[in-house]
């Protein structure tokens, strides 16, 4: 774009992935690279269900430090951007995150799905009991066992586990609706490596409904080569001017 702004008009529709990036201005560690989150444990350990039945402990350990960091940490002016954005235009945008730090809906986004599930919501490791909110920093011995028995453990999408089918189909919906539309359609990541699919897949399948794709991140992602556009920079120096929305 000459003036170095997202191409978004009137009819436009708005599909936004985010990842780490967004909120690391937020003073929360991204994943990958120096000083990242799995610094000294290796990703199985802590996000995977054969980690957890290894070391409960040292799972609720780290969720639990993660809980106290979200909950000290307030949105920034890229996550309000795309609340902002979402006022907008309304049910043309969707906000699809890989974050379970609930730091977008806090900035008031609401057409907001969480692909890698929420920090704030607690589950059963053996039953189908639904998902509950908890605001609870467990660490044990002993840890929190559900009335069946089982250990309770975050409502988070590890490695090895399928998304939530509804959050899937609501992006699938969204493609396809845009893709049928004939309106312009348009796709930007922000803050993510493109290390870990479906997310990193996005862009492939945005690009097959016509969408023009867009990445903004601080360094060179995985996946950069799927994007017509590539920005290197900050989400929150970049994001505010990309939307063409005051900070
Ligand atoms: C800034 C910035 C600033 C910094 N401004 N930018 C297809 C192909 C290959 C593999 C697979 C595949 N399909 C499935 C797999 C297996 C696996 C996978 O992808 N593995 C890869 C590692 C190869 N995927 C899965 O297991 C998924 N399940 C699934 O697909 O089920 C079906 C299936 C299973 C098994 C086999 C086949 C199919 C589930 C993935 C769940 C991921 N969960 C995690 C952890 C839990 C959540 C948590 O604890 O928070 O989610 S992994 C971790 O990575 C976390 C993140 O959401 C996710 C993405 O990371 P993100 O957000 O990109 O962060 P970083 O740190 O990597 O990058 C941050 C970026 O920001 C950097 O690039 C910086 O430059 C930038 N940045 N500051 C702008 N200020
Ligand atoms: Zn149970």
């Amino acid at each position: 774009m000459s003036d170095g702004r997202l191409p978004i008009g009137e009819r436009t529709r708005v599909l936004v992935l985010t990842g780490a990036g967004i909120s690391a201005e937020s003073g929360l560690a991204t994943f990958r690279g120096a000083g990242g989150l799995w610094d000294g444990h290796p990703v199985e350990q802590v996000a995977s269900p054969v980690g957890f039945a290894e070391d409960p402990e040292l799972v609720w350990s780290f969720y639990s430090a993660r809980r106290r960091d979200a909950a000290a940490a307030e949105p920034n002016a890229a996550h309000r951007a795309l609340a902002a954005l979402e006022e907008r235009l309304g049910d043309r945008f969707l906000l699809a995150t890989q974050n379970v730090d609930g730091l977008h809906a806090r900035a008031g986004s609401r057409r907001l799905v969480e692909v890698h599930g929420s920090l704030w919501r607690t589950r059963c490791s053996g039953c189908m009991r639904p998902a509950f909110a908890d605001a609870t920093y467990p660490v044990g011995p002993p840890l929190p066992r559900c009335a069946c028995g089982a250990l309770l453990r975050p409502d988070i999408v590890w490695f090895g586990e399928l998304l939530d089918p509804a959050t899937t189909r609501s992006i699938d919906r969204f493609m396809r609706d845009a893709g049928g539309s004939g309106d312009p359609f348009v796709f930007l990541a922000v803050g993510t490596s493109g290390n870990v699919y479906p997310a990193a897949g996005y862009v492939t399948a945005a690009r097959f409904f016509g969408a023009d794709t867009w990445l903004l991140n601080l360094d060179p992602a995985e996946n950069a080569g799927a994007f017509d556009h590539t920005v290197e920079g900050s989400a929150v120096q970049s994001l505010p001017r990309l939307l063409g929305i005051d900070g």
